[in-house]
């Protein structure tokens, strides 16, 4: 099965149940706001109900937060009553932090600094006489005091992984039966990436390796779905034992390109002599499936405040992006010097199919804007419109060029931009997909300026941890746009 419960870039999953409803979050990186919120009832079908890190007094983003660092890899309980919710901030000034909410839409609390937890990939875990276990990449653990991030004394090792593979992280420890299990990621985010197991008779251990260790992998399979990793346990409706994991979808030739970034998969788990045995990926669980809204393909922004899939990159405050300069319109008001610059007003949302369409109507009447496929600062490629033109960018590393461009008549006119994925390969070089930018005439047809191999926006060319974004920005003065339209095409 190769269908993500949650595409796009939704890493590092977390999940919690209370009574019949789960809450999954992840990862966001320098894209604010931080830490999408997902409601769920079967554990497939997915709605974002929020995001948990949604003002700057939460988020310590900054102009100096390289893309790919920001917020890391959360952990998300319930315990007496509250949602707990434990992120690593990797920018200056960061650090592991614990925010609480009563509910998991928001809003949630200002952060409670953990200044001695050091790390990344914190967890929380309560035993019965209430001390709280932070356990974090290494493995090594604190016990901490939440009401005033204190830790009581350092942090004690409790497992390095399974001999020889790198980067043990990612830990969630669970008591289940007469066990406590500490589930980890190892061998690193890429191909070589796992989910292994040890369990002990307390929460510091000792702790004992699975003798099946990893308990799961893709890696040298030809399963379409790798680098499958951290992960979290949770319990089915039914009580059965379920993992949420990261995986990615390569495509092309070789070494293979995943352009979405990591996503959210689900995969069933039995129990054999105690220890978790994981099943096939699947989106087809045995109980009946409760799918949520749909979110409209299109958005007219006639709402004050934009929808919870919205991202900017690093702050977004209401001078530079705003619903209320003009009713019914997205208005961006420029700073920096558009995308190569980490401080660009944007707004987009996450590309979340392999092959899907994107178009906005946009008056560049005081400005230069446009649509942007976002990787990061040096991996884009976007059209944009400018005093009576349209061009066609793309950067890739250093090299920035204008690929295509033609004369735009004045006022408002409709960018677009297609993904299609390669469903063949042309050599084992073939990339993944092709990126094509282009307008719509005023007859309604769509003329193609420039079709671009996607390989360049992709984790195995810019590196990081991230995936594209497709969206809107502006470059210099004032954009505005009327709509913003998304649909798959898978
Ligand atoms: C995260 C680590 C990982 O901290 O990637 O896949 C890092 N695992 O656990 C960033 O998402």
């Amino acid at each position: 099965m190769t269908t993500p419960v949650i595409p796009g870039m939704h890493p590092d999953p977390s999940v919690c149940r209370v009574g019949e409803d789960y809450y999954l979050v992840c990862s966001s990186f320098e894209y604010f706001p931080g830490i999408p919120v997902f409601h769920s009832r079967d554990l497939v079908n997915w709605t974002q109900i929020g995001n948990a890190l949604e003002r700057t007094s939460q988020l310590l983003l900054t102009a100096e937060t390289p893309s790919s660092a920001g917020i890391y890899a959360p952990t998300l309980r319930h315990h007496d009553g509250r949602f707990w919710l434990i992120v690593t901030s990797v920018s200056h000034g960061g650090g592991n932090m614990v925010f609480t909410a009563t509910d998991p839409a928001g809003p949630w609390s200002d952060p409670i600094p953990l200044p001695e937890v050091h790390g990344i990939d914190p967890d929380l875990a309560w035993d019965d006489d209430g001390n709280c276990w932070c356990t974090m990449a290494g493995v090594h653990q604190y016990r901490i005091d939440l009401a005033t991030g204190e830790t009581f004394g350092e942090s004690q090792r409790l497992w390095s992984g399974t001999e020889r593979a790198k980067a043990p992280e990612a830990p969630h420890l669970y008591r289940i039966g007469d066990h406590w299990y500490l589930l980890i990621a190892e061998g690193g985010t890429e191909r070589g990436h796992c989910v292994s197991v040890a369990r002990g008779p307390s929460p510091n251990g000792p702790f004992e390796p699975c003798p099946a260790n990893p308990i799961l992998t893709h890696r040298s399979t030809y399963e379409p779905v790798q680098n499958t990793g951290h992960a979290d346990l949770v319990q089915g409706p039914d009580g059965s034992w379920w993992m949420v994991l990261l995986g990615v979808r390569p495509g092309g030739g070789t070494p293979g390109w995943h352009v979405l970034g990591r996503e959210t998969f689900l995969a069933p788990v039995s129990w054999v002599d105690d220890w978790p045995v994981v099943g096939p990926l699947t989106v087809t669980p045995p109980w009946p499936l409760q799918p949520g809204p749909a979110e409209p393909s299109r958005d007219d922004f006639d709402d004050n405040a934009l929808r919870p899939s919205w991202v900017s990159l690093r702050d977004r405050s209401a001078q530079h992006c705003t619903t209320k300069d003009r009713a019914g319109w997205l208005t961006l008001h420029a700073r920096g010097a558009g995308l190569d610059d980490p401080a660009v007003v944007f707004a987009g949302r996450r590309q979340q199919h392999l092959s899907c369409r994107a178009r906005t109507l946009v008056d560049p009447a005081e400005g230069t804007g446009g649509l942007a496929v976002r990787f990061d600062e040096e991996h884009h490629y976007e059209i944009e419109v400018a005093s009576g033109e349209v061009n066609v960018l793309a950067r890739i590393g250093p090299l920035r060029t204008v690929v295509a461009s033609r004369p735009a008549s004045d006022g408002p006119l409709v960018l677009g931009v297609q993904v299609d994925e390669a469903k063949e390969l042309r050599d084992a070089r073939s990339g993944p997909d092709t990126i094509s930018f282009g307008v719509e005439e005023p007859d309604g047809t769509f003329t193609v300026l420039a079709a671009l191999d996607g390989k360049y926006l992709s984790t195995e060319v810019a590196g990081g941890f991230t995936g594209r974004v497709i969206g809107m920005y502006a470059a210099s003065g004032t954009v505005h746009f009327d709509w913003f339209d998304y649909e798959p095409l898978d």
